[in-house]
């Protein structure tokens, strides 16, 4: 076997211990490679070693620092590598992945690698602040206890001057949904601007809890440099929010580890989109997989996350996976006879993050997403509301009538039976798909 560097970081007789971070990757070697050598070389090149043998190499950073290829599964292209935590700085997320998803993308002795799954040690777990208030946490500040939040983002994405944007605001909240939220694309615009946003839909935000005696929260993107996205994050507080979304991979670890910090001050929690994610996870064969994500934005703070919708949406996904995603960050702490099971994640007491449910929903869905899912969980439809043949407000209650009738457990068409606008959705989404003429 060739060395890559000083060491020689294979060693299937390793048994990995609490203080190693373990990953998981699905590895493909490129022409002519085998499987322990690429081994080799992804160990190396995520922790201690290069491509040749250094003098300034010693034997007591080996001893320290180097990690073990310890399981290779030729035929599921799986393998692991336990890293001591001593490696890592503890509570520097960008610097971890760095290491174990950095370089090793760009190696040419691997055709596709996959990051499938991280396990954080005690100690690197207790170094990250976690969600300041979890399900329980957002369950208190939205008063909805025993049913999903309902929600919806103001459409179309883009192009809704600030007041129109609020006027839709409100007729949503009127009709009868907890949320409101902008979309990942809306940030400050010539014509939507964020400040004059925040004052005219905070203002829809009053009146339609006024109205209703329900509480309604608005989910502002404050999406942007980390300077401004300050300035923005504190005048949503000032405004009275109770909430900031964050669209996490296109800002970036970093910048939500400290959005995480300023929020925590503030008193506010933190919804996370995960507009471009597809581009990590979507190939089963490249990059890095959601679950993976997921695990670090828990770790970081985020209150309530984008998981998908178990397949029955119309974004790209499996349902075992995400329901294995959500079964992850809403997990509190794992039984023993469940971490036989799977190697699952221990939270040590870090709260867990609310799975967001979106993505081509519409009232129909609403149940099955419920029955997969469970009711922890938040359900956002844009289209599915805001395109109801009677509008908004009655896409809204449509929306609120569908959940009201899943957690009753009685089947939507028949509950749409006494309720107009559930029916209404019923004529215009419960469509067999037309078979194409050839
Ligand atoms: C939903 C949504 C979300 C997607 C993203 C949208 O709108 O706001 O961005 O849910 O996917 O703009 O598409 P619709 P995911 O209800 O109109 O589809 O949640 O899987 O990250
Ligand atoms: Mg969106």
């Amino acid at each position: 076997m060739m060395i890559y560097g000083n060491c020689e970081f294979v060693d299937l007789k390793y048994k990995p211990k609490s203080t190693d971070l373990i990953v998981e990757y699905y590895v493909e070697p490129a022409k002519g490679e085998t499987m322990e050598n690429l081994c080799e070389y992804l160990a190396g090149e995520s922790s201690i070693g290069t491509w040749t043998k250094i003098k300034t190499m010693n034997s007591s950073i080996a001893k320290k620092l180097k990690p073990h290829a310890f399981f290779i599964d030729k035929k599921r292209k799986l393998i692991k590598i336990a890293y001591p935590e001593y490696l890592f700085e503890m509570g520097n997320m960008s610097g971890i992945l760095s290491s174990i998803a950095g370089n090793v993308y760009g190696m040419k002795q691997a055709k596709h690698l996959r990051l499938e799954d991280i396990h954080f040690t005690k100690k690197m777990v207790k170094s990250f602040p976690g969600p300041k208030y979890g399900i329980a946490g957002i369950r208190k500040i939205t008063k909805v206890k025993d049913r999903p939040l309902i929600g919806t983002i103001v459409k179309p994405k883009v192009g809704l001057t600030h007041k129109q944007h609020a006027d839709v605001a409100y007729e949503a909240w009127m009709g009868g949904l907890d949320i409101v939220k902008d979309d990942e694309n809306l940030t400050s615009m010539t014509f939507n601007n964020f400040y004059k946003r925040m004052d005219s839909t905070f203002k829809a935000r009053d009146k339609a809890e006024k109205e209703t005696g329900e509480k309604k929260i608005y989910l502002a993107n404050v999406t942007a440099e980390w300077y401004e996205m300050k300035k923005r994050a504190e005048y949503v507080k000032k405004k009275g929010g109770e909430v900031v979304m964050v669209d996490v991979l296109t800002v970036g670890w970093s910048a939500v580890h400290s959005l995480r910090i300023l929020a925590g001050k503030l008193g506010l929690f933190l919804h996370g989109h995960r507009a471009m994610h597809g581009a990590l996870t979507r190939d089963p064969h490249h990059g890095i997989s959601m679950l993976a994500l997921a695990k670090t934005y828990r770790l970081l703070g985020i209150d309530q996350l984008h998981i998908g919708t178990a397949g029955i949406g119309k974004m790209h996904g499996s349902k075992d996976e995400e329901l294995s995603i959500e079964y992850e960050i809403e997990n509190q702490d794992i039984k023993a006879d469940e971490m036989l099971l799977r190697l699952s994640q221990k939270w040590f007491g870090m709260k867990p993050t609310l799975a967001v449910a979106s993505g081509g929903v519409s009232p129909l869905q609403v149940a099955e997403i419920i029955k997969v899912m469970g009711k922890d969980i938040v359900i956002q439809a844009g289209g599915g509301v805001h395109g109801h043949p009677l509008g908004t407000r009655r896409g809204a209650t449509a929306m609120r009538q569908a959940t009201e009738g899943a957690m009753k457990n009685i089947p939507l068409k028949k509950y749409a039976q006494t309720h107009m606008e559930l029916a209404e959705a019923f004529a215009k989404w419960d469509k067999k798909p037309k078979k194409r003429k050839k």
